[in-house]
This record gives structure tokens, sequence and C-alpha cells, in this order.
């Protein structure tokens, strides 16, 4: 099976972790490097256009990586709301399993425990999650 990734790049030290995780995962699975592709937006809003744009390749999952972080303005209420939605919206859409990978956290200390600290790699159950959404698919 063919696996996408989309991952954005704000607060980059956390999704790169997510994205090691999630590929690793995906390769210890059984999917060769080959069967991995990568796109890279710039914000978690930005990834449900680039799932769309992912979905053109053909793809089994696509594995959606963010981190939004809370700050001291609304826009992290409208980037989360914007990106669950969004997500949300294409698995109604598209014919393959898109995974909401993002985390939402008040803290980046919460996201560090997130992204390979101590509540794990949710890049990890991102990809175990697309891998059994796309067994079911088929
Ligand atoms: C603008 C913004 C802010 C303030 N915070 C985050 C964040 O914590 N995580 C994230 O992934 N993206 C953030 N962004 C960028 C938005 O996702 C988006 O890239 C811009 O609003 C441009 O559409």
């Amino acid at each position: 099976m063919r696996f996408g990734i989309v991952v954005a790049n704000w607060n980059t030290e956390i999704t790169s972790n997510l994205l090691d995780g999630a590929k690793e995962t995906l390769l210890e699975c059984g999917a060769s490097v080959s069967d991995i592709s990568v796109m890279k937006v710039p914000g978690s809003f930005e990834l449900v256009f680039g799932t769309k744009l992912m979905n053109k390749q053909k793809v089994d999952a696509i594995i959606c990586l963010g981190s939004v972080i809370q700050g001291k303005t609304k826009h992290f209420d409208f980037v989360c709301n914007a990106v669950s939605s969004g997500i949300k919206d294409l698995n109604i859409a598209l014919n393959v399993p898109v995974i909401f990978g993002v985390l939402t956290d008040n803290t980046l200390q919460q996201a560090k425990d997130r992204s390979g600290g101590k509540h794990g790699n949710k890049g990890i159950e991102a990809a175990i999650t697309a891998i059994k959404m796309a067994h079911l698919n088929k």
C-alpha cells in the first residue's frame, strides 16, 4: 500500500518528530521508502488543501501531521476548528481515509511530551491508524 504524509512546518521542532515517528512506523510495518510520499505545507491550516493535492498521487491513506499551540489570541481556536472540521470533511469527500495527527496543546512542553516524550509519539499512533484504515478500505 502507498501512504501520503502531509506535514505542517509551523512548530517544526514538534512536527519533524511526528513525521519521523510516522515514517519509521510505516517502514517497520512493511512499507518501502518509495511507498511513502511526504508533502510539507506552511501551517496546520494548510493541511486540508495539502491533502487534496496529495490525493492526486493515488495513495491508500493520508496522514495529516501538525502542532497547534495555544497563544494569547484566538488564532489557536480558529486553526484547530478549521483543520479538524476540514479533515472531517475530507473523510466524507475522498475515497481514502485521512488521519488526524494534529496536536492541539496549551504549552510547548505538552507538545514535546506527545511528540517523542513521556506521552509517546502521536505520529506513530497516526501511522498505525492509517494502516488499519487503509486495510479496512480494501
Ligand atoms: C498563524 C499560526 C499561529 C499563530 N499558530 C500556529 C500554530 O500553532 N500551529 C500551526 O500549525 N500553524 C499556526 N499558524 C499558521 C496557520 O496554520 C496558517 O499557516 C496561517 O494562518 C496562514 O494560512
